[in-house]
């Protein structure tokens, strides 16, 4: 009975910690709270593969699985620390403080880590003891009657304690720990709210260079089929921040600077809104994207031309003699990016853009900068909260994922994907249209094929194509049979080249093989 009340007990003194902590970060930063810092470390330290488990199995739920997970194993631990507290009461508050050494450790050590993001997990830890050592002490067995002179101890009766004591106790310490943690979100949503406001305040003027229309025939406009713009709030997102950024627009700086930089640059988001904005339709990939996946989206960018601001520093990409190959971006939460200075200064629209799909950057995107890049595939190109380029060489850097056993150079594959029918879809006999979207970033796609159960291949009609650095839609109306099928689709880009039909997963460089669908005609 004791032992279920001290894990009880220990319990409290874990919510206690976390809601301490809540309201400590909101003083120092929402990023330093301890779940949020070991989440965070848990990332920085996951292999490839078991990345790549978790995007493909949870999604853009993988943060919430771990954060799940972290609070899960802590409750297990609380409540072993607090039968441990029971035997030996400083030993139990002695172990709370090790958990605040993790968080602390954790928060510090991220790549955007700063020395006072220790203090919310250490605040945490030591009001945390204090509350489990007063807790445990409302355990100790009452003897009664007191043991009479002479008496060392006495048995008193077995198992006895101030029971009411404990709960009082308790009902206090869990009380006033939900009213700091509630007090602590409240204060680091007030915070956000500022910057949302913020956001919504900008307008982004008309771009110097629109975006070429896209032409009627972009969108064949089938059922089932992705839209050829894809909205915001549909739009994939992949990034390793369990808080996402709220950069203040107005004290966002960008330093451009390094080797070969001849004139370094601060610039403030004015300077950017004040140059000539490009407006540009290009697709984004994620290199985590399985055959047939789900991270990819077209959007219309508008910013300004990182080539430019390069040209501007004094920067020459390689083949003009420049001592720099790599450009490093580092985002505020730490994430840095390789990209190649000859793709970025080869006249692609790479930009630092400002607004996607008439609208600034969504938070989730990058707001208020972030680097699109066409062709490349988004870890080494498309850093969201831009804070810094630095111009180095492959030789010198390994940006985060490269460190992680990822490539270093990841120009985008050609890949092909059949939106509908969907798997396991029974559709009726007759004509079917199967559709999808293409894409080979930079080079375009000249032709898409269907064959249905490896017959012969079936040249797809394509939508009309609205540049080389976005997808392309496609069309082919399939004269279904009654029975089981399976669909596959490959493209070829407009350098001839077909997609291949090796199957590759994901690391290094990115997924190949042909999309595949099964279906059961009735
Ligand atoms: N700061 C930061 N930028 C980042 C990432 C990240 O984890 N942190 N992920 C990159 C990856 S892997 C991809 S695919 C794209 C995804 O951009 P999106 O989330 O806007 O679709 O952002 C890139 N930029
Ligand atoms: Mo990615």
């Amino acid at each position: 009975m004791r032992a279920a009340f001290a894990a009880l007990g220990g319990l409290i003194a874990g919510f206690t910690a976390l809601c301490v902590a809540e309201l400590v970060a909101a003083a120092v930063r929402p990023e330093a709270g301890p779940v949020t810092a070991v989440g965070g470390a848990v990332i920085d330290r996951t292999p490839p593969a078991v990345k790549d488990f978790a995007v493909r199995n949870f999604g853009t739920d993988d943060k919430l699985v771990l954060q799940l997970g972290i609070l899960v194993l802590l409750a297990v631990f609380a409540m072993a620390v607090g039968v441990l507290a029971l035997r030996h009461r400083w030993t139990g508050a002695a172990a709370v403080l090790v958990f605040g050494v993790v968080g602390a450790v954790s928060a510090a050590g991220r790549p955007e880590g700063r020395p006072l993001d220790v203090l919310p997990s250490v605040v945490g830890a030591l009001v945390a003891a204090g509350v489990l050592y007063l807790l445990t002490g409302r355990l100790a067995p009452v003897t009664v009657p007191p043991p009479a002179a002479g008496e060392t101890g006495g048995d008193g009766e077995q198992g006895a304690f101030d029971r009411r004591g404990f709960v009082v106790a308790a009902t206090a310490a869990a009380a006033a720990s939900a009213g700091a943690g509630l007090l602590g979100r409240r204060l680091q949503a007030d915070r956000l709210a500022g910057v949302s406001a913020s956001r919504g305040d900008i307008a982004l003027p008309a771009p110097g260079s629109p975006a070429p229309a896209i032409p009627g025939g972009a969108d064949l406009g089938i059922r089932g089929l992705s839209s050829f713009t894809t909205p915001n709030k549909d739009f994939y997102r992949v990034d390793t921040a369990l808080v996402v950024p709220r950069v203040d627009a107005d004290r966002w700086r960008l330093r451009i600077h390094g080797k070969g930089v001849a004139r370094p640059v601060t610039l403030t988001f004015q300077d950017l809104l004040g140059r000539e904005l490009v407006e540009r339709d290009i697709t984004l990939t994620c290199v985590s994207n399985q055959v047939g996946g789900p991270y990819v989206g077209t959007a219309r960018w508008i910013g300004v031309r990182l080539a430019d601001l390069l040209r501007e520093a004094g920067v020459k990409p390689p083949s003009k003699g420049g001592p720099a190959d790599q450009i490093v971006s580092r985002s505020v939460d730490g994430m840095t990016i390789g990209t190649p200075v000859e793709d970025v200064m080869d006249g692609r629209d790479a930009l630092l853009a400002v607004g996607m799909n008439g609208e600034p950057l969504p938070f989730d995107h990058g707001f208020p900068v972030r680097m699109v890049v066409p062709g490349l595939y988004g870890y080494v190109s498309a850093c969201k909260w831009i804070q810094d380029i630095e111009l180095t060489t492959f030789d010198a850097y390994d940006a985060y994922w490269v460190k992680r056993d990822w490539s270093r150079e990841a120009p985008i594959k050609t890949q092909s994907r059949i939106d509908t029918p969907r798997p396991f879809a029974a559709p009726r006999a007759g004509t079917v249209p199967v559709a999808g979207v293409a894409w080979a970033q930079h080079r375009g796609i000249a032709r898409v094929e269907v064959r249905v159960d490896g017959g012969e291949w079936h040249t797809a009609k394509l939508a009309a194509e609205a540049g080389r650095d976005t997808w392309r839609q496609w069309v082919w109306e399939w004269p279904a049979t009654t029975g089981h099928h399976t669909l596959e689709v490959r493209a070829t880009d407009r350098t001839g080249a077909t997609q291949t039909d090796k199957r590759v997963g994901t690391v290094p460089d990115g997924a190949t093989g042909w999309h595949s669908v099964v279906v059961d005609v009735t």
